[in-house]
């Protein structure tokens, strides 16, 4: 077993108390601001832009470091209208038979149906994709550790960065999703988690009335 090395922590800024009170509040009145949307613009949006929030969704933490995530991003108009197919028979089959009343009673305030034209209007689709082991140059398996909570942690950020960026975002899953791996070509240790619309709201977008839970509600201090 290799000795683990260790490095002095010189990325750590410490802020005075007043510091961290007024950043920590800040950041709160800012990510307060994220809605997700629906209706999306098709202006473009720079490549560079998506590159950096999923440098930013990278340096997550995750089991053992072992960063089991791989994000696609697509921009082809083609490939967008492919997912946007088979998202859609996806989503009728869930919407017309698969999901039970309970379900579609706890959808209805969002106002979602089978039609999902962001897919194909958004400038950005990225899918992310976690992995359920690895595997080396060599083939042999890797296995992976907190993998769904890891990607869901990446996924946090990702959406976070997206926000912090200027853009917006919509958290689509469609059930099941492994047409992904087919569209996108990628390898059955990889599951599709999620697929993320990104891009600008169209201008006479409109969000849900919902509200978030207040403090009392979700937190206990003991
Ligand atoms: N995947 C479907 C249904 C859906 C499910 C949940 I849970 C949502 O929060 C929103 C939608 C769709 O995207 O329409």
């Amino acid at each position: 077993m290799n000795k683990p090395n260790f490095l002095p922590l010189t990325s750590y800024k410490k802020f005075s108390e007043e510091e961290i009170i007024i950043r920590s509040k800040d950041f709160y009145e800012d990510i307060k601001r994220r809605r997700t949307v629906r209706d999306f613009s098709d202006e473009t949006v720079p490549r560079e832009v998506i590159d950096n929030c999923i440098l930013a969704a990278g340096t997550a933490p995750s089991g053992a470091n072992l960063q089991p995530w791989h994000f696609v991003v697509v921009s082809d108009i083609k490939i967008k209208k492919q997912i946007r197919k088979a998202a859609e028979e996806e989503e009728k089959e869930f919407y017309t038979k698969r999901a039970p009343k309970e379900w579609l009673d706890a959808l209805a305030p969002l106002g979602t149906d089978e039609h999902k034209p962001f897919l194909e209007k958004a400038p950005f689709l990225i899918a992310i994709f976690a992995k359920s082991f690895d595997v080396l140059p060599d083939g042999r398996k890797v296995k992976q550790y907190y993998s769904q909570e890891s990607v869901g942690i990446a996924c946090g950020i990702l959406i976070t960065a997206v926000h912090n960026a200027g853009l917006v975002s919509l958290t689509h899953t469609p059930s099941p999703m492994s047409f992904l791996n087919k569209i996108l070509e990628r390898p059955s240790n990889e599951r599709p988690f999620l697929l993320l619309v990104v891009g600008y709201p169209e201008e006479c977008a409109k969000v849900p009335d919902i509200k978030k839970k207040l403090l009392e509600e979700i937190v206990t201090y003991k």
